[in-house]
């Protein structure tokens, strides 16, 4: 599931045996609940070379709102801001990040490409506050089974690893546009697609609308499904909407449905808000996974490891 975490965990075994020999003259076993840096002139603060600041994404994006909630359940973190702007702009940001060597602290979830680019860990959680593993469901509204049977059945046979998705983000992230990268997938994975598409007939023309948010995870794979449907004969449309607004959209019957709904904490508020009023066709995906995430290079494991401003 977590293929790259473990890949990592050698990584920062290395890396913090180098630090250790480096370190001498530190003090070795300060505890990390006080502060780990703070144990010596000429250790690194690395957060008030962050600026205290978590670079986050989108405003109404529950890993967002995880790492608001994670300023007040961890002191380490108390005066800390999250900075939202968009899930390009932070794949921009650390990009850089990394290019210098400096610190930064992102708003992160698996699957995603920026594991495969980059040296990456998930700061341990000892709060729980960005909740467990967790899985990505499809959700459609009330009445589409009766009024789009073929639909219905696809979507409800919709089931695919991280790895899948990954290879699709990976594309995308490379430069292929989300539709080719979709279709080039398809094409690859004949076999799944055949699982998702068995005992479903071809319609002709009929409209239907998926929505989604511009995630690189959502892109992916409302790309891929939508895909699907076009080749089985439907005419879809994939609106990108806001977070809240995708729920509201499959809740009050505009949209037809969407395969992004994180749970059962990313977007657990918006799940218990429409619960009665979606359909939830149950996971898509096993193994996601929402945190901070920051580079190997970074010499702190755990949130508790931060320093309050
Ligand atoms: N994400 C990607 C979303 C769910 C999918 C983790 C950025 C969120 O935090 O709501």
């Amino acid at each position: 599931m977590f293929k790259f975490s473990w890949k990592h965990l050698g990584l920062a075994a290395g890396l913090s045996l180098s630090l250790v020999v480096a370190g001498c003259g530190s003090d070795d076993d300060s505890a990390t609940e006080d502060n780990a840096s703070d144990n010596g002139e000429g250790d690194t603060n690395y957060s008030e070379e962050m600026d205290y600041t978590v670079t986050a994404i989108e405003p109404g994006a529950g890993v967002v709102q995880a790492a608001e909630d994670a300023t007040e359940d961890y002191d380490s973190m108390e005066g800390w801001e999250v900075q939202t702007s968009s899930s390009g702009a932070m794949a921009t940001t650390l990009g850089e990040a990394i290019k210098n060597e400096e610190p930064i602290v992102v708003t992160g979830w698996s699957p995603h490409w920026k594991f495969a680019k980059y040296d990456l860990k998930y700061l341990d959680d000892p709060e729980g506050t960005f909740g467990e593993a967790e899985t990505i469901n499809t959700v459609v509204r009330e009445g589409l089974e009766d009024d789009m049977p073929e639909a219905y059945q696809v979507l409800d046979q919709f089931n695919w690893t991280p790895d899948d998705l990954e290879a699709v983000m990976l594309e995308i992230s490379d430069g292929a546009n989300p539709e080719e990268a979709a279709a080039e997938w398809i094409e690859e994975n004949e076999d799944k697609v055949t699982e998702w598409t068995e005992g479903v007939d071809e319609v002709e023309g009929e409209d239907i609308e998926l929505v989604y948010v511009e995630w690189d995870t959502e892109i992916g794979s409302t790309n891929v499904i939508g895909k699907v449907l076009e080749d089985l004969g439907y005419n879809v449309k994939v609106s990108p909407l806001d977070n809240a607004v995708m729920w509201q959209a499959v809740a009050n019957g505009e949209a037809d449905g969407m395969v992004a709904a994180w749970l059962p904490a990313t977007h657990g508020d918006l799940y218990e808000q429409y619960e009665d009023e979606i359909i939830d066709l149950g996971p898509n995906l096993e193994g996601a996974k929402i945190g901070l995430v920051v580079p190997e290079y970074m010499d702190i494991d755990s949130i508790e490891d931060l320093e309050a401003k």
